[in-house]
């Protein structure tokens, strides 16, 4: 049950190959990169394939699984999701609509240098009082447009930005720190279906869990397939893609993420996402019309 890691090694950065739940345990190809089994001349079906060169040794560190793949995002895929927008926002309107419509929310999340890895911290913006972690499955489709593995995503959030106006949206969504994607890329080949997935998130603050819960993948309104469709149907992606396929986990209303907190998010099959939180940006006066 081999995986795709991106690892940095004395030597440099590498790729390997590695079960999900137990880590990379064997380099691949020092030429390789994550860009080349995407843009479809070695694919991702093969990885088991490829010949290894080398063992890791125990001063590697897990990197965030993508080469210059951009992230990118759907919203309000989920009931729960488009309920908590709802509370959050009195622009009800918008928010009830895609949920319904054929045309699904997608939005750019972060630019591929810009993704936080295993144990890299996820941001809290200095002007955003309401944050949330977005646990999500995130899928990965090459330049075909064909999904070819899953990954663990979060789609770190200002609710109370996003509930002020929905045109702050990428502000409340695109900022430092704000997507951690890993641990590890799993081809399809080698996950469960997607409907048989179930995703966990755990916050913890000072070594106590302050919120957890559990959902099923199966309740998304829509298909990966359908949401990696509309994202295609407007851009080309030379070297893939990473799409989010939107939250079901909002933790209540009381809660906000705060600098210090560890957030795990783990998916049967994909292994588990583990990051610190910071605060990001500079505190600035509120200066209000
Ligand atoms: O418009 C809000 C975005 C919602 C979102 O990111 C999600 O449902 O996961
Ligand atoms: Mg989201």
């Amino acid at each position: 049950m081999a995986a795709l890691w991106r690892v940095h090694t004395p030597q440099g950065e590498r790729l390997a190959r590695g079960p999900a739940a137990s880590g990379p345990k064997e380099l691949l190809a020092p030429d390789l990169g994550v860009d080349d089994l995407l843009r479809g001349e070695a694919s991702l079906a093969g990885l088991d394939e490829l010949p290894a060169h080398g063992t890791l040794t125990s001063d590697a560190s897990v990197l965030a699984p993508l080469g210059g793949q951009d992230v990118w995002a759907a919203g309000v895929t989920y009931l729960r999701s488009r309920d908590a927008r709802l509370e959050e926002s009195d622009q009800l309107d918008a928010y009830d609509r895609v949920y319904d419509a054929e045309r699904p929310e997608i939005f750019f999340k972060a630019a591929a240098d810009r993704v936080r890895g295993p144990g890299e911290p996820v941001g809290v913006r200095s002007d955003s009082e309401w944050d949330v972690p977005e646990p999500e499955l995130g899928v990965v489709a090459d330049a075909t447009g064909s999904i070819v593995a899953y990954v663990i995503g979060n789609d770190v959030s200002s609710r109370s930005i996003e509930g002020e106006n929905p045109l702050y949206l990428p502000q409340a969504k695109v900022y430092t720190g704000s997507c951690a994607i890993g641990p590890c890329l799993v081809p399809l080949a080698e996950a469960p279906p997607w409907y048989e997935l179930e995703i966990s998130l755990r916050v913890n603050r000072d070594g106590r869990a302050v919120f957890d819960d559990t959902v099923q993948v199966r309740e998304l309104k829509r298909s990966p397939q359908e949401l990696v469709s509309w994202l295609f149907a407007g851009m080309d992606f030379p070297v893939g893609v990473v799409l989010l396929t939107g939250t079901a986990i909002v933790p209540p209303s009381g809660f906000t993420l705060s600098p210090g907190d560890e957030v795990r998010i783990a998916i049967h099959g994909l292994g588990a996402l583990e990051n610190p939180v910071e605060q990001v940006g500079t505190t600035r006066e509120r200066v209000r019309p």
